[in-house]
């Protein structure tokens, strides 16, 4: 196997850095960090323009290859490094199905949490007020995501996805992105995650799959967090 160097460019409050970060420690993969500070023009240089022409993290270089797409690159890297099957397994029809739900992710889970969060805590660093119409047409979105996600994808009483007795990338993905909502208050969060006790486990499963790594690499977010005055 050829031993390119790989970077991984990102910054640790973005949820899908965070995924591939975790990705890559928890299988052993080495690995450069380079920090893209979010909204700071780090995104903006013609050097990571190179890396990644749409300007966002993450993006990952391997040598003289380059990839941006978090879920691109974490299907790449399991491949490349060959890691335990069960994180994005050879067999096709189990592998179609991870993809199902890392598809499905964009347009529901993450769309109704990023939507959310920038009509509500994250509004004044878009330069905006909070939205509380937006927001709450955004929350519904969420709670249709966690739904979908226990009904369907936890429908077993599996540790993971798909029934699965091990995580796969699609867990990772969608935990991370879950994480985001620590930036709101204990009792919001209860308010939305609260119904859905599946999926509480499942984060809880995926949480100590990855230790101490899952907690490491999140460790940056929730000071981040802590920094805020209140939680809205
Ligand atoms: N679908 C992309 C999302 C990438 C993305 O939206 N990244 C955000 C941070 S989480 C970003 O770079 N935002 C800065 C910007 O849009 O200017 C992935 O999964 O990698």
């Amino acid at each position: 196997m050829a031993t390119e160097i790989l970077k991984v460019y990102g910054d640790r409050k973005s949820q899908p850095t965070r995924a591939i970060l975790i990705f890559c420690k928890a299988n052993g993969i080495n690995f450069e960090e380079v920090e893209i500070k979010l909204f700071s023009g780090d995104a903006q240089t013609p050097e990571f323009q190179a890396i990644n022409p749409l300007k966002k993290v993450p993006a990952i270089s391997h040598g003289d290859f380059s990839l941006f797409e978090s879920h691109a690159i974490l299907t790449y890297l399991a491949c490349w490094y060959q890691v335990s099957d069960h994180w994005y397994p050879t067999d096709l029809r189990k592998r179609a199905k991870i993809q199902c739900v890392l598809d499905w992710h964009h347009t529901t889970l993450r769309y109704g949490s990023t939507r959310y969060l920038i009509n509500t805590v994250l509004a004044p660093v878009f330069g905006k007020s909070p939205n509380p119409e937006a927001a709450a047409e955004y929350e519904q979105k969420l709670v249709e995501s966690f739904s979908t996600i226990e009904t369907l994808w936890l429908k077993s009483d599996a540790k993971f996805l798909l029934g699965n007795d091990k995580p796969s990338v699609a867990d990772l993905s969608l935990v991370c992105e879950i994480m985001q909502l620590h930036m709101i208050s204990e009792e919001k969060r209860n308010r939305i995650l609260g119904p859905y006790k599946k999926v509480q486990q499942w984060i809880e499963n995926v949480k100590v799959a990855m230790d101490p790594h899952f907690d490491e690499v999140h460790q940056h977010l929730l000071d981040a967090i802590a920094t805020f005055e209140q939680k809205p």
